[in-house]
């Protein structure tokens, strides 16, 4: 056996089940290896965007995320994604293979331990090989417990060599990984908690990520009903409560005209297994006459630069929320008055858009408004959503009736040009579920050779550009400095037939006419297609025009 064979034997064995990969010297014999041994693989046509399909993967199926690239400068393509990932808090390993320690020279030779650091990831020098099986199954563990990225380092001069009679005992880490269990809460606090809730005149729910992972929506909306509070999620756990009437959707920078208003006036938000986030506070600009409770896993009182939270209960999302609603209902003080949440969803139902701010618009491009929303009713609602980034992302956030276990976004990095990998480590995850992309032009084409990574695995997907012809994130900022555009404005692409060239059915649209033609050509075919929407640079979302306010 050579050393890279039991080297994949070992990663094997852990919980990945899919690795996304580009290959090179440090990892091309290991990742073969993996191959045979059953591994699913995606081959991707750039490093960083290996690492984000991976991303997204973990995200998907709560699995450790798997990725192999080269050592050099296989690993310096990868550091944004690792950025991405520490931030967004993806267990996530990355075999990179390292240079040979026997070489007096190598071209691709670097200290690549740094450059992970710097990431804020960590790095694993694999280069003893009775040690070896013990750092991988403690490199899929750490990674689990911490959500920090672990790349693993080996000299492929190692990893040519023979193994030889070196015992290994291949453990996989999900095995020894005890259940720590659920945390109950203090039944004092809760009892605190319900007072608070109980003094409130309108109070709102919000649910994140955290109360995605333990399965709490029904808990939070029976809470929310029984104190008459409107129900809103942060953006990555948009569609925790789409089944709910009450339901205001996204909260922070993203909300609707109505769910700001929500904002603006509570005097009290129940924040649930959420970081509270900047963003989720639109940068502190929402809820100035609230107090904020936190129930969550770990309680935060200062997150992001500021004070998110004033009263804490340190509990499972689940528990928490079950507990204090107990309470209230032993409690029974009063009976909740609904008129202020049933003032509001009336409201956001009348509503044609969630931001129905005028603007003049010129020929032969479309508002994204009505696109998303016409979209929105074309599209199957079980068919998987993957919001990108940029300007655009705030119009395809305010898709409706969705759930939570459909939707993707990762943008804790603030980083352009995943969307397509994002995509699909999704496709990679559920191989039966339908799975579109929205993302902006400048986003796509940062990346746009994985379309033939899409075409060439037979993953059909369906893209759909908002395309401004610009940076609009740029544009806009730009436009209210008085400088002018040149490097963010670029005049039109046709991306329609460059998706053409890699096999897509590419289609360009001016207006919304032939969406029907299009979505009936797209599910009666098995290609890919990607439509290309010219939308209008001249729709500015609120929440750019309130960035571009403050700067004035
Ligand atoms: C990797 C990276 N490079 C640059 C930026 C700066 N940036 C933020 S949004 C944006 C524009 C994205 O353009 P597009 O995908 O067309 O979306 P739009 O904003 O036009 O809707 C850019 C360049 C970034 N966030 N990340
Ligand atoms: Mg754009």
């Amino acid at each position: 056996m050579k050393t890279y064979e039991v080297v994949a034997s070992a990663i094997n064995a852990q919980d990945s089940e899919h690795c996304f990969a580009l290959l090179g010297d440090g990892n091309m014999h290991f990742a073969g290896a993996l191959a045979h041994l059953g591994m699913g693989f995606t081959y991707a046509r750039h490093e960083h965007c290996a690492v984000s399909m991976a991303m997204a993967y973990a995200r998907v199926t709560g699995k450790t995320g798997l990725a192999t690239v080269t050592c050099g400068p296989g690993l310096t393509q990868i550091m944004t994604g690792l950025c991405a990932a520490v931030r967004a808090r993806i267990p996530l390993v990355v075999f990179v293979g390292e240079s040979p320690v026997a070489a007096h020279w190598y071209n691709q030779d670097i200290d690549q331990a740094p450059f992970v650091t710097a990431c804020g990831a960590e790095y694993v020098r694999i280069i003893h090989k009775p040690r070896m099986a013990r750092q991988i199954q403690d490199a899929f563990a750490r990674t689990r417990l911490t959500g920090i990225p672990v790349v693993v380092g080996m000299p492929f001069d190692i990893q040519e060599s023979a193994w030889g009679d070196v015992p290994t005992d291949v453990a996989a880490a999900q095995d020894f990984i005890p259940d720590a269990g659920r945390i109950h809460p203090d039944p004092v606090a809760v009892t605190a908690m319900a007072e608070l809730i109980a003094a409130a005149e309108r109070p709102v729910l919000i649910g994140g990520r955290g109360a995605v992972a333990a399965n709490a929506a029904t808990a939070c909306v029976a809470l929310a009903e029984h104190i008459g509070a409107p129900l809103l999620t942060t953006l990555p756990a948009r569609g925790l409560f789409y089944q709910s009437p009450f339901s205001l959707n996204v909260t922070g920078g993203f909300a609707s005209d109505t769910a700001r208003e929500a904002c603006i006036e509570t005097d009290l938000v129940i924040a649930v297994g959420t970081s509270l986030a900047s963003h989720a506070a639109d940068s502190g600009r929402l809820y100035p006459k609230a107090k904020i409770l936190h129930i969550d896993t770990t309680p935060r009182i200062y997150s992001q630069g500021r004070v998110a939270a004033h009263h804490h209960l340190c509990a499972d999302a689940h528990i928490g929320v079950e507990a204090v609603y107990d309470a209230l209902v032993a409690q029974a003080s009063r009976r909740a008055d609904t008129s202020w949440r049933d003032s509001l969803v009336t409201k956001q139902a009348a509503a044609d858009y969630p931001d129905m701010m005028p603007f003049e618009l010129a020929p032969n491009v479309i508002d994204p408004r009505p696109l998303i929303k016409a979209l929105d009713n074309l599209l199957p609602k079980d068919w998987f959503m993957v919001n990108a980034s940029g300007h655009c992302s705030y119009f395809a956030a305010h898709m409706v009736g969705r759930s939570v276990e459909d939707f993707l976004t990762i943008r804790e990095f603030g980083a352009i040009g995943n969307g397509l990998s994002y995509a699909l480590g999704v496709a990679a995850a559920r191989p039966d579920q339908q799975v579109v992309l929205i993302d902006g032009d400048g986003g796509l084409l940062m990346h746009a050779q994985e379309l033939e990574t899409a075409r060439r695995h037979g993953i059909k997907l369906l893209i759909i550009v908002l395309n401004d012809r610009a940076y609009g994130s740029e544009i806009h900022k730009l436009r209210v400095d008085e400088h002018d555009e040149d490097g963010a404005a670029f005049g039109p692409t046709d991306i329609a037939s460059i998706a053409d060239g890699f096999g897509f059915d590419g289609r360009s649209f001016t207006s919304l006419n032939g969406l029907d033609d299009a979505f009936a050509a797209f599910v009666a075919s098995d290609r890919g297609a990607l439509w290309d929407f010219q939308i209008s640079d001249q729709v500015v979302s609120p929440v750019m025009r309130r960035l571009t306010a403050s700067k004035k």
